[in-house]
């Protein structure tokens, strides 16, 4: 062991590199590069086998083949419809205290014919996400190889390509979306006797049209409908003769040939101005110029560059990976049970991968429930961002896995539906009423109304949700300047429910109408009903809120008047109740077994297990011991995301093998395609989630649950000045199917990055940087010296707690005390 002692004014610190750790690491490394790949022996045939690039706002579908390939297109921006600033109900407000009344007379039949009237959208949702188009590629040559195929996925480079043999030609191609030139580049090449012979065509089924521009260039051009214009230009570069006409050119004779494609949209993000910008003509044709002046290889290498410093922040090893074999084979063999810890390593990554892929700082729109990537023209339920938990889900993994930064277009988005949030509030809780919010779902157009009918369209959560994101980019960044400008948006959203919560007969504070989503309840004399007051989502999201808001007004030493009156409105928020069966009510009444879908996906009243706070092991044991009840009541079975969710309820009840039973539940194969509303779910070839149909929500909740088992940082303490402090929770909820392992550069909420090596399912070391001088606590399964200083920790209920003090730049290590 290297030792360095260092004595300061207070303690001695020791820096010290456990041996066990080098080694480990340099194991780590080289387990992480093989097993950073997607890979497969076949082209695609279904849009599910085939292997997504993107740029965080434009990007791709990359089938592969020998004799045609095809790239499908997609700009995260390409939406159909039209903003729909009348879509709220203009007097709904006037039926408010009516539905109010008949539901405290319970008489949930008619609140819920009242509420479905007059409380939902006057209008119809039709907006959707559309594809953008398609590049189809047919070759002059046999479709069938002679050597060995393969097409693959690098996610360590954000790289798709193939690459087979031919009559003794061996033939390379490679696709990537660059983000810093805003161009997607296919490139390939042929070395031996047989040239490549393609024709290219650039199309798309709707509203477009594409003509050839000599010498080599195709424009498409065209439209979504009367809002949003869209243009893309793809240009050839190559050694061999290229010819065109109407919607493709041909190339002849070459040795190698790269197509560099740009796009843009008419799409301005921005509410005022009806999200009507400039033709994107000029962008489009600079982009371009810009990239074919550049040439692919600076393309390809600056791509790589600027991808790796967003995915390099974290390496993970789980353990072996099955990597000889293909993906697809590789999803089989675990979904038959194979013992293969570096597939759950590589689902990981992927979800990383496709984060950064779908959404990049700057973005117009945050990454939609595909992410960017969806082939037609009225997608699943719009492909919009339902904020019942798929909008959210999405985002789970930026801040913990280091990508902090992606999360900005999700809060730049949020920050948007400020204004017709508070029109929307007016609508329907009377004008006057402060602050803004929104329910179930918004989408590209600022959508904030409710949906058109129950039981999904009602809900009162979404614009409180969608802030916990907004405190959760300070709680990993604490960037107090970003605190400042956030901080209106938290308080308009607390203002609003502030205003609108009414007191039950029990003197509490709920919302009404309230509703858990997309559930209904049977009371004990059989009334069925959506509608209720006191939900407990809902009122466990605005404990959330307001609980975050009391401590953002701390530290910007604000607004201590409004501070006073947000806690004493949390403190007098209707409680979280356990009920007959031993389980966390969901309603306001104990009707949980009354219900006729027992096994409903949406488990939403374990919001305060996750991703709230406010229900957690140590503090609220009895709490957290009725929402293990639920989720036993529950069962396993879901949609992707339900399952999902469910790996990081179980992981925050500190049961790892559950959640990974449930992660390997999700990494069962399927195709899937039909919609299936509840006990579903699986993993097409492509690694993507199934809902079914895809739902990337569940890719991201997975990245989510897995790191919730390694690392959690959500439990707040006290500290010596009596402001607050994170609790750093290491291991969590190491499942016994990872004995071994390590992870590297997580993040923790209090600014810390963290990384842990364990051997035979215990800890033997970490480390924890403090990039902004905050104390924390830590806690372990077994003792730890930290530093070099063995005093043991407080032993509570089977872990141990270590208080280390405040310390900008500070990195602590923890070391394993060896045999206990
Ligand atoms: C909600 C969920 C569905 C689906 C859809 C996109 O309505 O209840 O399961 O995820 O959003």
């Amino acid at each position: 062991m290297l030792r360095i002692n260092l004595t300061l004014k207070n303690f001695t610190l020791v820096f010290f590199s456990s041996l066990t750790g080098w080694l480990l690491n340099a194991g780590e490394v080289c387990a992480q590069k093989k097993n950073l790949q997607l890979w497969y022996r076949s082209p695609a045939k279904e849009w599910i086998e085939a292997l997504p690039v993107g740029n965080g706002a434009f990007g791709a579908m990359v089938f592969g083949g020998i004799g045609s390939d095809r790239l499908q297109l997609n700009d995260i921006t390409v939406w159909s419809g039209d903003p729909q600033p009348a879509a709220d109900r203009k007097d709904a407000y006037k039926f408010l205290d009516t539905i109010r009344a008949a539901i405290r007379q319970e008489q949930y039949k008619e609140a819920q014919d009242l509420t479905a009237r007059y409380m939902t959208s006057s209008a119809p949702y039709y907006s959707s996400y559309q594809t953008l188009g398609d590049i189809f590629l047919h070759y002059k040559t046999p479709a069938t190889a002679t050597g060995s195929y393969k097409r693959w996925l690098d996610i360590g480079q954000a790289l798709a390509g193939e690459t087979f043999s031919q009559s003794g030609t061996r033939y390379n191609r490679e696709t990537f979306s660059s983000a810093p030139d805003s161009v997607l580049v296919h490139h390939l090449e042929a070395a031996g006797n047989a040239p490549i012979e393609v024709s290219i065509l650039l199309n798309r089924k709707e509203k477009s049209l594409t003509r050839f521009e000599a010498p080599n260039k195709l424009v498409m051009t065209g439209n979504t409908g009367a809002t949003l214009e869209f243009e893309v230009q793809l240009a050839v570069i190559t050694d061999g003769v290229v010819d065109g006409g109407g919607d493709s050119l041909t190339v002849r004779n070459a040795r190698e040939l790269t197509i560099y494609v740009t796009a843009g949209t008419s799409y301005l993000p921005d509410y005022n101005k009806g999200f009507k910008g400039e033709h994107p003509h000029g962008k489009v044709a600079r982009r371009l110029q810009h990239a074919m002046g550049k040439g692919y290889n600076r393309l390809r290498a600056d791509h790589i560059a600027d991808y790796k410093k967003f995915f390099d922040r974290v390496q993970i090893n789980l353990g072996a990976a099955a990597d000889s074999l293909s993906t697809d084979e590789r999803l089989k063999a675990y979904g038959d049970g194979k013992n293969d810890p570096g597939f759950a390593a590589l689902f990981y990554q992927y979800g990383r991968y496709l984060l950064i892929s779908s959404s990049r700082p700057g973005n117009p729109l945050p990454s939609n429930s595909q992410g960017i990537w969806g082939d037609g023209f009225d997608l699943p339920w719009k492909c919009d961002y339902k904020s019942n938990i798929n909008y959210q889900m999405n985002y789970w993994p930026a801040e913990p896995t280091n990508l902090g930064e992606l999360h900005e277009p999700m809060i730049r988005m949020t920050a948007a539906l400020v204004a017709p949030g508070s029109k929307t509030a007016q609508a329907y809780f009377g004008p006057g009423t402060p602050g803004w919010y929104y329910g179930y779902t918004t989408n590209g157009w600022g959508w904030t109304s409710p949906g058109a009918a129950l039981p999904w369209g009602v809900f009162a959560g979404g614009s409180g949700w969608a802030c916990q994101h907004l405190w959760e980019h300070y709680a990993f960044g604490r960037d107090i300047n970003y605190l400042k400008r956030i901080y209106p948006i938290l308080k308009g959203a607390a203002e609003f429910y502030l205003a609108t919560m009414i007191t039950d007969n029990e003197g509490h504070l709920v919302t009404s109408p309230s509703t858990s989503p997309e559930n209904n309840f049977i009371t004990d004399n059989k009334q069925k009903s959506n509608v209720t007051e006191g939900a407990t989502m809902e009122k466990a999201i605005i404990w959330d809120l307001f609980d975050n808001l009391a401590i953002a007004s701390r530290v910007l030493h604000t607004d201590e008047a409004f501070r006073k009156k947000v806690i004493a409105a949390r403190d007098n928020i209707s409680p979280l109740r356990i009920g007959k069966a031993g389980q966390l009510e969901e309603w306001n009444k104990d009707w949980d077994l009354n219900s006729d879908d027992p096994h409903h996906r949406h488990v939403s009243h374990l919001f305060p297990l996750h991703p709230g706070h406010q229900v957690t092991v140590f503090k609220t044991p009895d709490l957290a011991a009725a929402a293990r009840r639920t989720l036993e009541l529950r069962g396993d079975d879901g949609t992707g995301w339900s399952i999902a969710w469910k790996e990081n309820f179980w992981a925050r009840l500190r049961d790892g093998d559950h959640a990974h039973r449930l992660l390997s539940y999700q990494l069962r194969p399927t195709t899937q395609l039909k919609t299936i509303m509840a006990d579903a779910g699986g993993t097409y070839p492509n690694l993507f989630d199934a809902h079914p149909p895809f739902q990337i929500d569940g890719n991201f909740g997975a990245v989510s649950g897995i790191t919730e088992m390694l690392l959690q940082s959500h439990e707040t303490y006290t500290t010596k000045d009596s402001t607050y402090g994170y609790v750093i929770d290491i291991l969590p909820a190491l499942p016994a199917a990872w004995p071994n392992g390590a992870v590297k550069g997580l993040h923790a909420r209090g600014g810390f990055e963290v990384d842990i090596n364990w051997r035979n399912g215990r800890l033997t070391d970490f480390s924890i940087r403090s990039a902004s001088g905050e104390p924390c606590k830590i806690r372990t399964a077994i003792p730890v010296s930290i530093n070099n200083n063995s005093k043991s920790g407080t032993s509570v209920r089977g872990s141990y707690m270590y208080e280390l003090p405040a310390q900008k730049g500070k990195t602590y290590r923890g070391m394993a005390s060896p045999n206990k």
